[in-house]
């Protein structure tokens, strides 16, 4: 059908098509690039994403028509990539990430060939889908520090503009404040209010519970933060007036005047990958280190033991923290009744699996790479615990423990305390998204309730040696997984080729796994020691890439 058609067609009708065309043409795709909508949205060179932020625009009005006016949110950022990339999330009504099925419209749209292939598309979901233009939709935004930002949002609004989207403009967030907004805004006078939807409803909310929490206690020593150079170091800053003395926060890695410094030798996706502390941090024995990544959605802590070694508490170690604590605490509230579950990924270390199943008792659920997979999971739970290894994580309370914890009134002064704790608890934690901030008031919240450095904590269970290594391929898409990634189905014969390598390695795991947001392979080995570890690596590395290389990577020797 021809575009002058569509317009008259009354499904269109209250598009102006002239408008969305020459809206496009300020916004036209590169030619030849192929974009993906995945775990973490769209993400790759900013100065490709221009055409891709317009047409997400559309989108993102589009779903709020669809769901009757409700606020969808856009996060702009690329995380912990480098400062050169960017990249957005749309975000769902509750702040959750956006429905699966919508993911495939966006990939459709930010690849339509041309304007009216743009308008086939848009033409066939606002059919298929039954959406009424006619609706109100309200979208709303917010970027990191990257400079590529403010164009890109801009670029974002103009695709609101085609279907006349209200927007709302938050300027420089974190990812899960966001997310944090857009529940808030969803929610506001019903009786599952989130929140006050501004930055400030956030720390108030947060610094008020964390109050609660250490309440009486003593002080830790304070924690030195390293921020990534990324939003992290400006909000934090923002949100320490309201902790008070509450926490002491000596921040390092905050600069982000100077944009190259983003994610440069530090955050936490530098810190769990090297396994060794950020640029600018000289450790000192037993004291507390953190490290937010880019967009401070991930939260890693480390310290260096007496005799010199790095040793990092990563989501797993504060997987098990959190699932102690919380099973501790609804024992002394009296209410066990509450069932307490933890989410991991098959990243997770075999040794963190354990513990939970075998000290703490605790369900362990094994699911595919991504937060979305995770949080879906942890909802199954009254209680559910989630983090990825790479610190991306938080705890879920389903409504009806949120009645048991509000309602619950305790028959001893000691009962009454885990209660409080208990509500407190779940007002510390960020419910729509993992959240480093959150985390990390979570944290510091169990360590000064017991008095624990940070190596006591890191005592609860001693990681397996663990070694992760990248296979550049000719096509990762020919790798098939089942069984939340642990297992290859294709190529055919390469996990009995795996599996025979990993039998001769005492304590030996390792998958392989295509990365959802690289061109790349993912091997994953652990093994009883560091030598047979980073051997199992390079075996299965190796082996991949005699499989399916292009030839232009490196073996996976070098990566060791
Ligand atoms: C994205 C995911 C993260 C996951 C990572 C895996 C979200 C919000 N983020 O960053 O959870 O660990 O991708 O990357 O879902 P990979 O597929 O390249 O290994
Ligand atoms: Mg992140």
């Amino acid at each position: 059908m021809l575009v002058a058609e569509k317009q008259q067609t009354p499904i269109m009708a209250t598009i102006n098509l002239d408008n969305l065309k020459a809206l496009s043409d300020k916004h036209p795709k590169p030619d030849a690039i192929v974009f993906s909508y995945g775990t973490a949205g769209v993400r790759t060179k900013a100065n490709l994403l221009d055409s891709v932020m317009f047409r997400l625009g559309i989108l993102a009005a589009l779903r709020s028509k669809k769901l009757d006016g409700k606020v969808i949110g856009c996060m702009v950022t690329a995380s912990h990539n480098p400062a050169e990339d960017n990249g957005l999330k749309l975000i769902d009504p509750l702040g959750e990430m956006l429905e699966g099925s919508w993911e495939t419209h966006a990939t459709a749209l930010a690849n339509a060939p041309s304007n009216e292939h743009l308008i086939d598309y848009i033409h066939s979901m606002v059919s298929s889908l039954k959406i009424d233009l006619t609706k109100p939709a309200h979208v709303v935004f917010a970027r990191d520090t990257r400079p590529s930002g403010e164009a890109l949002v801009a670029a974002f609004a103009d695709g609101l503009k085609v279907l006349d989207a209200k927007e709302t403009d938050y300027s420089i967030l974190t990812t899960p404040q966001l997310h944090y907004i857009v529940r808030c805004l969803n929610t506001a006078g019903t009786p599952e209010a989130y929140g006050e939807p501004t930055a400030d409803g956030y720390y108030q909310k947060l610094a008020a519970a964390f109050k609660i929490l250490v309440e009486g206690k003593t002080k830790l020593s304070p924690l030195v933060l390293d921020c990534a150079n990324g939003v992290g170091a400006p909000k934090f800053k923002e949100f320490l007036p309201y902790l008070g003395d509450s926490l002491a926060v000596q921040l390092v890695n905050d600069d982000t005047d100077n944009a190259s410094k983003l994610n440069l030798n530090a955050g936490a996706d530098f810190v769990k990958t090297q396994q060794r502390a950020p640029v600018g941090l000289k450790l000192a024995p037993q004291e507390r280190y953190a490290s937010f990544d880019g967009d401070a959605d991930r939260l890693v802590y480390y310290y260096q033991d007496d005799d010199g070694t790095f040793k990092l508490l990563d989501g797993d170690k504060i997987a098990g923290l959190s699932a102690m604590y919380i099973i501790d605490l609804v024992k002394a509230a009296g209410i066990d009744s509450i069932s307490v579950g933890v989410v991991q990924t098959a990243y997770a270390n075999g040794a963190s699996t354990q513990y939970l199943r075998n000290n703490l008792n605790v369900p362990v659920s094994c699911v595919p790479t991504g937060v979305k997979h995770l949080h879906h999971e942890a909802l199954k739970y009254d209680v559910g615990v989630y983090f990825e290894a790479n610190g991306h994580g938080t705890i879920l309370f389903s409504p009806s423990a949120l009645k048991t914890i509000h309602s619950a009134e305790g028959s001893s002064p000691a009962q009454a305390v885990a209660i409080r704790s208990l509500r407190a608890l779940s007002e510390v934690i960020n419910q729509t998204v993992g959240d480093a901030f959150s985390d990390l008031l979570l944290v510091e919240t169990i360590l000064t309730q017991r008095q624990w450095t940070p190596k006591i904590w890191d005592q609860a269970y001693t990681d397996l040696p663990n070694r992760l290594v990248k296979v550049v391929v000719k096509d990762r898409s020919i790798f098939k997984t089942v069984d939340a990634e642990r297992k290859l189905v294709e190529p055919a014969g390469l996990q009995e080729a795996i599996d025979a390598i990993v039998l001769k390695f005492r304590d030996g795991r390792s998958f392989v796994r295509p990365s959802g947001t690289e061109d790349v392979v993912r091997v994953y080995a652990e093994a009883a020691t560091r030598p047979e570890t980073d051997e199992l690596a390079f075996r299965i590395g190796g082996l991949v890439f005699d499989y399916n290389s292009n030839g232009s990577g490196t073996r996976p020797r070098e990566f060791i």
